[in-house]
């Protein structure tokens, strides 16, 4: 079987809610070399994809989603440890505090992204789910981080990236961290419109966009963001 028939498969064992058919296509995958990342991106992902369709258009519903969601994990949790093994001895690249917002408990995409941060050199703190604002702040200002990364499923969950800014600009700390955001409602333009300074719309990107911004050479905030990626909404 080709790596295209075997990334459908896996698609398809998400879509149905089958954590041992999903197993057996992570395992031949691995087996055949295929990026982890790109198992989670396509094959997983895609499956996410289509089963949040099918709700929408509601020929599923919330037990299915879950069932699916909970294949997800599990296949990050097959996957993860994969991804570990690529990360060189090189010292940390920044300090990474991570979450998904208030109100809003997807995290699949968020653990996607704190895992390949992870395996690229940053050091990465994630708070979680539902995470209230100045909860980002505190940890932030503990750790001394560079990079505060925030994750929004939900449409409703937007506004607090954007409270999250306005904290900082209060408490004069805007100039100590770079703030990117994510996830699936978040566009180029909201981005820029809270005055981020970036925006990755996969996980792969995130790594890509953090890894700019802590060899760009300027202090937070950019004049405008960094848009690595662009979003689509289908
Ligand atoms: Co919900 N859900 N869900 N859900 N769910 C969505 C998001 C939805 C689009 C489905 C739909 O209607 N089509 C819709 C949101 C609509 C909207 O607001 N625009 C929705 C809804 C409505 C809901 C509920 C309200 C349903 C209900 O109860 N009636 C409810 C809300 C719960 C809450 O949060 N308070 C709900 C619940 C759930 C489950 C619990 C069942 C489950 C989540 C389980 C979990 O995460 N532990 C779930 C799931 C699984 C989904 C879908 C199907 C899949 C999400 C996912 O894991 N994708 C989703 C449909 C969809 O997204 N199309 C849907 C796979 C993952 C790898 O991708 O998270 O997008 P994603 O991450 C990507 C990128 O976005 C990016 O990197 C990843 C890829 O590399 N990325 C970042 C993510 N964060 C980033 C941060 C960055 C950079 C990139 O920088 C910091």
């Amino acid at each position: 079987m080709s790596n295209q028939e075997l990334l459908s498969k896996l698609t398809e064992a998400v879509v149905e809610g089958s954590a041992e058919k999903a197993k057996t296509a992570v395992d031949s995958l691995l087996n055949a070399g295929v990026d982890p990342v790109e198992i989670m991106q396509v094959g997983v992902a895609g499956g996410m994809a289509r089963i949040g369709q099918l709700f929408q258009d509601f020929e599923v519903y919330l037990p299915e989603l879950m069932l699916a969601a909970d294949v997800g994990k599990a296949c990050l949790e097959q996957l993860a440890p994969h991804m570990t093994k690529k990360q060189s001895a090189s010292a940390s690249l920044g300090k990474v505090v991570l979450g998904t917002m208030t109100g809003d408990v997807h995290d699949i995409g968020k653990n996607l992204v704190g895992a390949v941060l992870g395996a690229s050199g940053f050091e990465v703190y994630d708070l979680g789910v539902d995470v209230p604002p100045l909860n980002f702040v505190k940890k932030a200002e503990e750790v001394k981080a560079t990079i505060i990364g925030l994750s929004s499923l939900l449409t409703t969950s937007l506004p607090y990236q954007k409270d999250l800014v306005a904290y900082l600009n209060d408490m004069g700390l805007r100039q100590n961290y770079y703030v990117v955001v994510g996830g699936g409602p978040v566009t180029p333009e909201w981005a820029g419109k809270i005055k981020s300074d970036g925006y990755a719309r996969l996980a792969t990107e995130a790594v890509e966009l953090c890894r700019q911004l802590v060899a760009c050479g300027k202090k937070p905030p950019l004049d405008s963001p960094i848009i690595i990626g662009s979003q689509t909404n289908d």
